[in-house]
């Protein structure tokens, strides 16, 4: 039986699946008892350093938790719960950490995307129990942007490389932690679950083929999701935004089955794009909390749930805030949301009044669940102009001049899925959005999306140069080469496509083959 901490801040159930499908039974411990009878503590931490200790203060569980580490029984942290472990921290000034290990945890200072998201690799420093089975070249999750910098050497179960050497993981005794999160790491990260739920009694430290580790280039595999007419849930696709085809709403599949596929075939992150969810009530969207449940028990790579995320009022006349909402998609399941419409709300008021209010869904949700979070859904379409003094949007010149051979054009935000223009640019919206909270951009293209004719480089380029944060380079995939040419021409972190692996005609394995030895990927063994 393993204890598993949660303090209330997020998404547990993606561990708890994680160790029931290794065959192990959870107690999810909710008081300062239960964490004191505990025989194997698991403690995932997400968010914000201030929030967790603020919790584990208010709830007696830091001298709990003191206590247990104290008796060295075995603990896993993750994430958080490795920093937990920690004097300070630099993202919460004046707050204590649990203070087991000597040390601080620093936010990193590199010139690349912070947060660090993504899958990297691992380089491990001494023999351990929790590296048996590892080849030492599987790469594992990582979604931070803070790491620890412990004082003692010894400590030091592995390094990873982003910029310089971090800390990625640390072994005291029987305290394990990990900065990566094993439960969204695929077959590797269950390989280590199931060495600290089963420990052996040899230890190994396995040698990486190459040097340093680096950051893989995801392979997002996303699905459009919306009610057919006859109201079942179906995975859509459409033609610049356009999914019916003779009248009806094109159906290629249900989304919990093509989602596990995907996981199967490679994928290193699965998104879900509620697309109706603009215009319907998204917590009485029940069939979509259950897509998501049904999903993280068996897909151990990150889930991304977009669709209607926004302050609303139900038909009762209850006011459900974007935070709830979003809160309601972790506990279900999801790793990040993603915002679309409710995105170029914000911004447009934000601009008008260029005041952070710290009510908007970007802020309220980045702040309780950390920016890597919150994921900004952009569905720009190309506007054209004779000449940039024509509009005050942030214009290019591009190499693809529209029928009337314009050369100018401005990427236009629209809402409702593509349905309503607005006044602002994707490049000013991303921007603001990164402001406000925001940590990581999935840039789509109404002009590409469905056409296979490759992604829109130049958007791309535009909004990747004017943030820090990672963009998911989104629509218009054809081929795999489509996927070299945007990770060597652009800076996008993250190729997404849909219609090629719904209809089958590109798989996802193609896609890293033929990336591989060419760009950073993960393989799936
Ligand atoms: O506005 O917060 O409710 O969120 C709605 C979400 O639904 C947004 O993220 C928006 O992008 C998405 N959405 C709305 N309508 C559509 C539609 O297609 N009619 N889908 C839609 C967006 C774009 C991508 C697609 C890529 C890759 N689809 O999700 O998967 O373009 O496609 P491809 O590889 O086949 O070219 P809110």
């Amino acid at each position: 039986m393993i204890t598993l901490l949660d303090y209330g801040a997020g998404n547990v159930r993606s561990v708890v699946n994680a160790i029931e499908s290794l065959g192990e039974r959870v107690f999810v411990a909710r008081s300062a008892k239960d964490i004191l009878s505990a025989d194997r503590l698991v403690f995932p931490g997400v968010g914000n350093f201030r929030t967790m200790m603020d919790v584990l203060n208010r709830k007696g569980f830091s001298d709990a938790l003191r206590r247990y580490l104290a008796s060295n029984r075995p603990f896993l942290g993750i994430c958080l719960g490795l920093q937990a472990l920690f004097e300070k921290s630099e993202e919460a000034p004046g707050i204590s950490g649990l203070g087991i290990l000597k040390g601080y945890v620093k936010r990193f200072s590199v010139n690349l995307s912070v947060p660090h998201i993504g899958w990297n690799g691992i380089r491990i420093q001494k023999p351990s129990f929790m590296a048996n089975g590892l080849s030492g070249n599987e790469k594992f999750y990582f979604v931070h942007s803070y790491h620890v910098v412990p004082e003692d050497e010894d400590v030091v179960l592995s390094r990873t490389d982003y910029g310089y050497p971090f800390v990625s993981a640390v072994q005291k005794g029987n305290i394990i932690a990990t900065q990566f999160h094993p439960e969204k790491s695929g077959k590797s990260g269950l390989l280590v679950l199931k060495n600290f739920i089963d420990p052996a009694a040899a230890s190994s430290a396995p040698v990486r083929r190459t040097g340093k580790t680096r950051l893989a280039k995801r392979i997002v595999a996303c699905l459009d999701v919306r009610a057919n007419d006859r109201g079942d849930l179906v995975v859509t696709k459409g033609d610049q935004y356009d999914v019916r085809e003779k009248g009806e709403v094109r159906n290629l599949g249900r989304p919990v089955e093509l989602a596990r596929r995907y996981y199967e075939e490679g994928a290193d992150e699965i998104a879900f794009l509620n697309i109706t969810g603009f215009r319907d009530f998204p917590l009485e969207d029940m069939p979509m909390l259950e897509v998501l449940k049904q999903t993280s028990a068996h897909v151990f790579v990150p889930l991304t749930i977009g669709g209607g995320i926004r302050d609303y009022t139900d038909r009762t006349g209850r006011a459900w805030s974007a935070l709830e909402v979003a809160a309601e998609y972790f506990r279900s399941g999801a790793d990040k949301i993603s915002i679309g419409s409710d995105a170029v709300a914000i911004v447009e008021r934000f601009l008008k009044t260029g005041e952070k209010t710290g009510k908007s869904a970007i802020e309220t949700i980045s702040s309780v669940y950390g920016n890597q979070a919150v994921v900004i859904s952009i569905d720009p379409r190309r506007v054209y102009v004779d000449r940039p003094e024509d509009t005050p949007m942030h214009v290019i010149k591009t190499e693809f001049p529209d029928s009337a051979g314009r050369k100018y054009c401005w990427f236009q935000c629209t809402v409702k899925g593509g349905r309503e223009g607005r006044p602002v640019d994707a490049v000013t919206l991303a921007r603001a959005c990164e402001e406000l909270g925001a940590g990581e951009i999935l840039l789509n293209s109404i002009d590409r999306d469905g056409t296979n004719s490759g992604f829109d480089l130049e958007l791309i380029n535009e909004v990747s140069k004017a943030v820090s944060i990672p963009v998911i380079a989104s629509s218009g995939a054809g081929c795999e080469a489509h996927f070299l040419e945007v990770f060597t021409k652009t800076d996008a972190e993250a190729g997404l496509a849909a219609g090629i692996f719904h209809r089958k005609e590109v798989p996802i394995g193609a896609v890293k083959q033929f990336l591989s030895g060419r760009v950073e990927i993960r393989e799936v063994r």
